[in-house]
Order: structure tokens, then sequence, then C-alpha cells
């Protein structure tokens, strides 16, 4: 079985990351998790926090020279700025001559109001410290950890954003010869030039308007094979674990496979993917389309899984909403507290990392094995099954 827990607060000590059933024999450096976190660091409209963050996860357990053993994963990642808040976020007891950053004005549609009254909490930040988006980091390290054990058996994630503030493509664009170098080497994580310039317009425009912006991300992964979840209960459907996954995500509303929503506009005869023979595919089939973003009855068909992921602006703003003093009920313009102004394009690196952990979880759930070289083994031996299907 694979889990995974993370602990921390945003300006706390750090971040810690736990990964139990990663099989032994990968190859895992701190270089390689490195690259993920510089990714996911980068992107237009971020705020100050990322100009002091230099995330880089430390190996604590699990791997013995640069091989992990099957043995829990541990990870930590120090908070760089928890120098400035040593004291507030001290984990001992401090007196009464410290500042500790407390405040009791809630941000609507921040955590902050129901958190309080659900932990009873006087002092928000004893919520926004954990429900902040800096937790993401540490799932991040987690997935690029899962990225390296999916890659044994050639699958492969990308990401690009689709939509900023409304501003879209008009034309849907063919995953299969998307330029997804172009979306890694924009700021706001586009296949689509013109697209770029818009999404940094708008990102501008809302902080000129003292406001955020939200937005559409998309994450893929390729080469998967048929199989994965199952349609037996309702708790083992990989469309319904990979919604959970990326609704987890911080600011994160609403979660598409395919072409969920699309496809409600269509009659049934246009969004089904028909299925032809194909003696090149490996499973001597192939979908002519893939409205299904990959998954029919919670299983992958073979297609690349899709998904469509919706952030709402993010809650703080430097001109504040009116809100409410969780601790006197005063009317109070609401907290502001040093924030990104878009973040749709880091989160494109977050989606990624829930998308490899998902499919962590089901490739091991099927294959199960303790070294990689034993799941390799089990897998060549189920697609060889699929020779018995379509070849004669
Ligand atoms: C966040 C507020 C900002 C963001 C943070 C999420 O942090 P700070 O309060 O220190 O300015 O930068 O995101 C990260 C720290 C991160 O690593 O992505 C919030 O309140 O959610």
């Amino acid at each position: 079985m694979f889990r995974f827990l993370t602990a921390g607060e945003s300006h706390g000590p750090g971040l810690s990351v736990l990964l139990d059933g990663i099989p032994a024999g990968l190859d895992i450096s701190e270089d390689t998790i490195k690259v993920d976190l510089q990714r996911r660091q980068k992107g237009f409209g971020r705020g100050g926090r990322m100009k002091i963050e230099k995330d880089h996860a430390v190996i604590r357990s699990g791997i013995r020279h640069g091989v992990s053993l099957g043995s829990p994963i541990s990870l930590w990642i120090e908070n760089l700025d928890h120098k400035n808040w040593e004291s507030a976020m001290s984990p001992y007891p401090v007196d009464d001559s410290v500042d500790k950053k407390e405040f009791s004005n809630t941000v609507p549609g921040h955590a902050d109001f129901a958190g309080a009254l659900k932990y009873k909490q006087h002092d928000l930040r004893n919520v926004l410290e954990r429900a902040s988006a800096r937790e993401t980091t540490a799932r991040v390290a987690a997935g690029a950890i899962c990225k390296i054990f999916l890659s044994k058996f050639g699958i492969y994630i990308k990401s690009k954003v689709l939509s900023i503030g409304g501003i879209e493509s008009e034309i849907e664009e063919d995953i299969n010869n998307a330029d997804w170098q172009y979306a890694e080497n924009s700021e706001v994580r586009t296949t689509s030039p013109e697209l770029e310039k818009k999404f940094i317009d708008a990102i501008l425009k809302s902080k000129k308007d003292r406001t955020t912006i939200g937005g559409v991300f998309q994450v893929v992964a390729f080469n998967l094979p048929v199989g994965l979840g199952s349609f037996s209960q309702w708790d083992r459907k990989l469309d319904g674990k990979i919604a959970q996954a990326m609704m987890s995500i911080n600011a994160v509303k609403g979660v598409e496979i395919g072409n969920g929503f699309k496809n409600t506009k269509k009659p049934g005869r246009d969004v089904q993917d028909v299925i032809v023979p194909d003696k090149k595919d490996k499973r001597n089939f192939k979908h002519l389309t893939n409205h299904a973003g990959g998954l029919e009855g919670g299983v992958t068909n073979g297609e690349p899984i899709i998904v469509n992921v919706a952030i709402k602006p993010i809650a703080t703003m430097t001109s504040p909403l009116p809100s409410v003093d969780i601790n006197t009920g005063e009317k109070v313009p609401a907290q502001y507290n040093r924030s990104d102004i878009c973040q749709v394009p880091p989160a494109c690196v977050i989606g990624e990392a829930m998308l490899a952990i998902s499919l962590t979880d089901v490739l091991l759930e099927k294959f199960g094995g303790d070294h990689i070289d034993e799941i390799i083994s089990n897998v060549s031996s189920y697609t060889s099954t699929h020779n018995e299907f379509g070849g004669k």
C-alpha cells in the first residue's frame, strides 16, 4: 500500500514529507527532486515570498547511496523565511513581549473563518499557517519521487495553463502536438505566445486593481497501461481518486476529466471515443478520439489521462473586502497578509505532482512488488496478455 503525508506550517521551521510504499531499487537524488521544486517556485504573479525561498528537499531516510531501500522515505524542506518568524512561530512557549503576529480579521474565501470555529482558535494565524499553499512544496517533492517511479514504465506527465481570468484559446489544442517545451519556458506556462501576452497583461491589471485572478490548468499523463483503477467499488475508481487529489490543491474549485463539461452540450454519438483495431498500438486497439480523457468506468483505457483544474482567485487581496473580527463580531476590513496575485502557473506543477501520486497509488495497487524489477516484470507479464485480444 502506498501512502504519503506532509507536515509543516508556512512560516514554521520547514516541511516534512513521508512516503511509504515506494519500492526498492530506484535512483533518487535531491537534485532530481529539486528540478520540480524550482519549477513550482516560478510563475508570473507570484508574491514576495518566492524571492526568499530556495526550496530544497533534504533526504532524511529510505535512500542509501542514492538508491531507494523500500523503507519509508522522509524528506525535510527548510522554510528560509522562518528566520524572520522565529519567535512568532516558535514551537516553544514565548513571553508576552514577543510579537506573535496574531490577527483576528477573517478573510472572505479563506479557510480562516471555518478553521477558527472548528479548531477553537482565537488567533487566525493558527489556521492560516497550515491552510497556506506553502504545503504544496511538500507535495511536489513527493510527486517528484513518484515521477521517477512512473518513468520506469515510460509514463510521463505534462502541464499547461488553459485560461487566466476567462482568457483562453478559441481552438482546442491537440495534446499530442502541443509545444510543452514552450510552456515550460513560459512565465505563465502556456503553449501559445499570443495567450502568453494576454495572460501577463491580465495579471498585471489584477495587481493594479489590487485584486487577484484565477484560471484553469491542464495536466496530462502519457503512456499508461490499460486497467489502472477499478469500477468494482466507488472508492477504487481512478477518476474519483484524481478528482480528490486535484480538489485538495489550495484554491481549486473544479475538476474536469477529458471534455467532461463540453460533452454535456453534445449528443452521445459525438462524445464517445470509437475503438478501432491498430496493430501498431501495444493494446492492438486504439480510440479515434479522447473525449473521455483516458478514463472509462474509472479505469485507464490506454489513452492519455487529461485533467482540467479550475482555481479561484486567491482570497487574500491588497484591497480587502468587508469582513468580521472573529473574536468581537465587529465589522472590519479583511486582514491583508502578503500573498500572490495569480497561482495558476505554479499550480500546474502541483497538479503534476498530485497526478503522479494518484498514478503511483493505483499502479502499485495493481502490480504490487517490493523491488522495481519485480514490478516491471509484473507489468510486462500483464501487458503480454493483451496479445490474446484482437491479434488473430
Ligand atoms: C500563501 C501566502 C504567501 C505565498 C504562499 C501561500 O506566503 P507568505 O504569507 O509567506 O507571503 O507565497 O505560498 C508559498 C509560501 C509557497 O511556497 O507557495 C498563503 O497564504 O496561502
